[in-house]
């Protein structure tokens, strides 16, 4: 049987090969422990107490101060330190995007090692935690969604989903659920294991050094400008257009794909996180390495995968057929779905 919906071995049945991508032509095709388990109960009676972490309360109290103080100085800035922010926030975001996401989270593409190791970059310039660390969170997000065991479960609020579930203690069942996740994937990928082995020096030398001294060095910029806007504030922006994903677009939006779901399909979402928007099709169908059904459109980060395929540096890109989509459409959609 190739279409139960908790399956996650491939059955070579299930799909057509063009080229180097893989066409699944039935659903509960996921390689990775990131399929949405039903069989999940939350625990009935009390809900165990909320305990801040003040620490990190007031780190993103004054990394977001920082942030509005980079605000202020961008008319200080060159055109090159922008152009340079820009060029900083594209980079961290696909490591995110294309590297903890989808390549680490879901497996929806194989990329070679060089292109892994300017992800693993990417990554620790984006400081959203180590890749082993996010690919777990993220599979837990996928498999027990909206429940207690959702590390940033959206039924606790907008503000719980965007940031406040990085200023309080899990919720044990998310450490319970996450602890029995299969992981191997990610302990035998020695990129994944080296960036966590270094991941302070990493962050220390990415997310901050490398944006700020390179405006300064090459072309003169002041030392407090190169560090507020490339550093500061361009973390703080991919930062929050990440967090976006887990709250607006678990909130606002059409659901043309799985209307008994909560993710939306969400453009200006879809727009700051170079395509990560379109989360009522990527929670439908989290192994599609597009994570739309448009492709490239308002899509970064498929066009880079794309570019990569084309270069040689992936491969064997997921993608879900049009009839299977246009059947699960008929089946569970809103009604809302356009065509393009
Ligand atoms: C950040 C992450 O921002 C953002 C992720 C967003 C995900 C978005 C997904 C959307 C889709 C993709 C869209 C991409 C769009 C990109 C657009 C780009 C433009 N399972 O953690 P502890 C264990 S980070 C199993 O301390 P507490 C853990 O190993 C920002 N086990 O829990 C440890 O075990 P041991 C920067 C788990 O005490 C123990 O439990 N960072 C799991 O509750 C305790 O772990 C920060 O702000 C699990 N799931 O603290 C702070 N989780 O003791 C980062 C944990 O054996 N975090 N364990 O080692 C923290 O400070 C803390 O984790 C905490 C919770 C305070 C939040
Ligand atoms: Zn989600
Ligand atoms: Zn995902």
């Amino acid at each position: 049987m190739c279409n139960k919906r908790n399956e996650k071995a491939l059955n070579p049945a299930c799909l057509l090969q063009t080229g180097s991508t893989h066409i699944y032509t039935t659903e509960g095709t996921s390689t990775v422990d990131d399929v949405f388990d039903d069989t999940y109960r939350e625990k009935e009676g009390k809900k165990p107490p909320r305990i801040l972490v003040w620490r990190n309360i007031i780190l993103m109290g004054f990394l977001h101060v920082g942030a509005l103080y980079g605000l202020v100085l961008i008319p200080s800035a060159s055109w090159l330190t922008l152009g340079w922010t820009a060029v900083c926030y594209l980079i961290s975001a696909l490591g995110v995007t294309a590297g903890a996401h989808r390549l680490w989270s879901h497996r929806s593409y194989k990329a070679s090692v060089p292109l892994r190791v300017f992800l693993a970059l990417g990554n620790s310039m984006a400081f959203q935690n180590d890749i082993y660390e996010w690919a777990r969170d993220h599979r837990v997000h996928h498999k027990y969604s909206e429940t207690d065991a959702d590390p940033h479960n959206a039924k606790r609020g907008f503000f719980f989903s965007h940031i406040g579930w990085l200023l309080v203690r899990k919720h044990p069942d998310v450490l319970e659920k996450g602890r029995k996740l299969e992981l191997g994937d990610l302990r035998a990928d020695r990129v994944v294991m080296f960036q966590r082995r270094h991941y302070k020096l990493s962050v220390v030398l990415l997310c901050f050094l490398f944006p700020t001294l390179v405006p300064w060095y090459f072309w003169g910029e002041s030392l407090a400008v190169a560090y507020f806007v490339p550093g500061l504030l361009r973390y703080t922006v991919v930062l929050n257009a990440t967090w976006l994903v887990n709250s607006a677009a678990h909130m606002w939006g059409n659901r043309p794909y799985d209307k008994t779901i909560n993710p939306r399909e969400n453009p200006f979402v879809a727009l700051s996180a170079i395509g990560e928007g379109f989360h009522n099709y990527h929670h439908t169908f989290p192994f599609d390495y597009a994570t739309s059904e448009f492709g490239c459109k308002i899509n970064i980060t498929t066009a880079f995968i794309n570019l990569m395929c084309f270069l040689g540096l992936a491969r064997d890109r997921k993608r879900v057929s049009g009839d299977m989509i246009a059947a699960r459409i008929q089946r569970t959609g809103d009604g809302s779905h356009k065509s393009g």
